[in-house]
């Protein structure tokens, strides 16, 4: 098989690339490991940026999300019993994120790729890029127990955190940077009316929990545990009288508890690796940096990532301009820094950590306390949590 680009992984970025690409003229085969349905399955992030709603029009994938997506203006944060609204809107001039689940992005993008007659192969195993750092790459695969081979100019690496991409870079030229955090969170999925209609992050000395939504029915709540909490210890009714006891009384009356259709356990780390570019090989989304989910912006930096690397890939196809791809690495860094680094505040903002003491808590306190009444303070959290322009 060749192509012109092979794009390893077919979550939100693997696809979202292949989809901008074909737009343009240019050619993609995307290898994933697991099964569709298991990709379509996975229920995770739901918050999204302008950028990436703009680029997935720009995919031409936005039409179902335009009927069905909630905007929202504004969060709430709630601490020490009380509730207080966050203007989004209010403060950045007019900026609002948009509710979509990351399971029907990827239903669109999926759908997008079969209607356009994309290339994806699923059940994909053993997939290997190699000779990335010389003029003819390749990806070696198997399936259905036959060895396939996809001769390429580029091999993206979007197969996520666990993914084959970042391991074949030699370890001399990457850097890893890590932070691990001695918390998870435990997430149920309900088909139930959501808490309010915007979100509410709570900050308790129980641990943080957090009410969002997918849509007017279904609602999506998640509770700080342990990184090795198991599930199975947390049937329903624990989760709900857990997630009470932490919620303001005057909203906790509001809650409308059922059965969860999901419940999984998430570890919280901070990861970047540097540089995402290793001769043809190219590092983006989860496969580059992971942010712990409380500023939601997982997601977002996959798509801004992928806005970054079409671009230059599109230069370079269109009028053999290096220039794109050559500054992917750094442009893109930039802005998934400044994520990292709100994403590690809100974490530390609205936590508790095992070896807390009476001052910590007290700046927490203090800090929380001086957020909600400090225009300046409310309007970095809003700016960053809309999304940074895409420079
Ligand atoms: P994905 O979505 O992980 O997709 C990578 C794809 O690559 C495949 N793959 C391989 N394919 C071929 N060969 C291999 N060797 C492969 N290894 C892996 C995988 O099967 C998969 O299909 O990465 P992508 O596209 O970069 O998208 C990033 C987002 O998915 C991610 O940033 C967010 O979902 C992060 N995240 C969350 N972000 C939020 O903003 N809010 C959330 O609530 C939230 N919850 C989550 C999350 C990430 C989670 N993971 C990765 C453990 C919950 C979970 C459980
Ligand atoms: C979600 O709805 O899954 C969600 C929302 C906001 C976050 C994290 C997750 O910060």
């Amino acid at each position: 098989m060749k192509t012109q680009v092979a794009i390893i992984g077919a979550g939100p970025s693997g696809l979202l690339l292949s989809q901008l690409l074909h737009r343009r003229g240019i050619a993609s085969v995307v290898l994933e490991k697991r099964s569709r349905a298991h990709v379509m399955g996975r229920i995770r992030a739901g918050v999204l940026e302008q950028g990436m709603v703009d680029l997935l029009r720009e995919a031409g994938v936005a039409a179902r999300l335009e009927r069905e997506a909630l905007i929202h203006e504004g969060i709430d944060i709630a601490f020490a019993g009380r509730r207080r609204r966050i203007d989004l809107a209010g403060l950045t001039g007019g900026a609002h994120v948009t509710i979509y689940g990351q399971t029907e992005v990827t239903k669109d993008l999926f759908e997008a790729r079969d209607a356009m007659e994309g290339i994806v192969i699923d059940e994909a195993e053993a997939v290997t890029p190699q000779g990335v750092d010389t003029a003819a790459p390749f990806v070696t695969f198997t399936k259905d127990g036959r060895t396939h081979c996809v001769e390429c100019d580029f091999v993206a690496g979007c197969d996520g955190y666990h993914g084959v991409s970042r391991t074949v870079i030699p370890p001399a030229m990457l850097k890893v940077f890590e932070r691990v955090y001695p918390l998870g969170w435990l997430g149920l999925l309900s088909e139930t009316p959501p808490i309010a209609d915007e979100l509410i992050y709570v900050s308790h000395e129980r641990g943080f929990a957090l009410c969002s939504l997918r849509s007017p029915t279904r609602s999506r709540y998640y509770l700080q545990c342990r990184t090795d909490e198991d599930v199975t210890q947390w049937p329903d009714d624990r989760f709900w009288a857990e997630l009470k006891r932490r919620l303001p009384e005057d909203v906790a009356g509001h809650l409308v508890m059922g059965p969860a259709i999901e419940k999984s356990v998430a570890p919280l780390r901070s990861v970047v690796a540097e540089p995402l570019r290793h001769g043809r090989l190219f590092l983006a989304g989860d496969a580059a940096h992971i942010v712990p989910p409380t500023g939601a912006k997982g997601l977002n930096l996959a798509a801004s990532d992928i806005h970054y690397l079409s671009q230059g890939l599109i230069a370079y196809y269109q009028n053999g301009d290096e220039a794109g791809l050559t500054g992917y690495s750094q442009r893109a860094l930039r802005r998934i820094w400044k994520a990292e680094r709100f994403s590690w505040w809100m974490t530390n903002l609205l936590h508790t950590f095992p070896d807390d003491d009476g001052f910590t808590r007290g700046i927490r306190r203090a800090e929380l306390d001086y957020l909600v009444n400090s225009k300046a303070a409310m309007t970095v959290l809003a700016e960053n949590y809309v999304g940074l322009p895409y420079e």
